[in-house]
């Protein structure tokens, strides 16, 4: 598998999706997304917009809104089935999940000051899969601690190509995205950055 495991339960491939690869799976990507639209969720409760724009692709997309985190099968805003999971993430998840196929690509698109605040993943019901995620375009600041949110954390610089797979005892990390680090790449014309993270749902 040639991945590096930098902590119990997170192992970590760099440039796993050569700069060719990261291409064609930028174009797969957008377009889908043309059928699914960028939105701003905003946070359950308080209504804040996320700084972070989201789509998703697969059976199940992952949306938030005032009444708070779910799943569901349609686009929020559209009303219309997410699109399917490009076939190079099917491929990557066989090759490395050893779990049922995914259900969720949940895309995350970051713009200039666009981050995402130290959270747990556990909205799913699945969780003896692991997460997998592939960074596309510019580099961002990882941050990664323990199941409680007062445990010490670590900070990884995450490339374009770059695939993280968390399982084990790192499913329920908290985790988030500290900063961006605008025009480290070219990849994303305009720049910024896109995550695609690969989810099992259901038990
Ligand atoms: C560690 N996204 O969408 S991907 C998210 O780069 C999210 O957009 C970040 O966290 C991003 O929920 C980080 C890396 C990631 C995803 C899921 C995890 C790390 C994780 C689940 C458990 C532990
Ligand atoms: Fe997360």
């Amino acid at each position: 598998m040639n991945g590096l495991a930098i902590a119990p339960g997170v192992m970590l491939w760099r440039e796993k999706f050569s700069k060719d690869e990261q291409t064609a799976l930028l174009q797969d990507v957008r377009a889908r997304i043309e059928a699914a639209p960028f939105y701003r969720p905003v946070m359950p409760g308080s209504g804040n917009p996320f700084s972070v724009e989201e789509s998703n692709l697969g059976t199940l997309g992952w949306v938030s809104d005032k009444s708070g985190y779910r799943y569901q099968v349609t686009h929020p805003v559209t009303d219309a089935p997410w699109p399917a999971i490009p076939d190079a993430l099917m491929t990557l998840w066989r090759e490395i999940a050893n779990a049922p196929d995914p259900e969720c690509c949940l895309v995350n698109l970051y713009r200039g000051p666009a981050r995402m605040g130290l959270h747990q993943d556990k909205d799913e019901q699945a969780l003896s899969a692991p997460v997998v995620s592939v960074s596309l375009g510019d580099e961002a600041l990882f941050r990664i601690g323990g199941t409680s949110r007062k445990d010490p954390t670590r900070s990884v610089k995450l490339s374009s190509g770059d695939v993280v797979m968390f399982g084990g005892p790192a499913r329920l990390a908290y985790h988030g995205i500290d900063r961006i680090y605008p025009g480290s790449s070219s990849l994303i014309p305009g720049g910024g950055r896109i995550n695609l993270t690969l989810r099992r749902v259901t038990g």
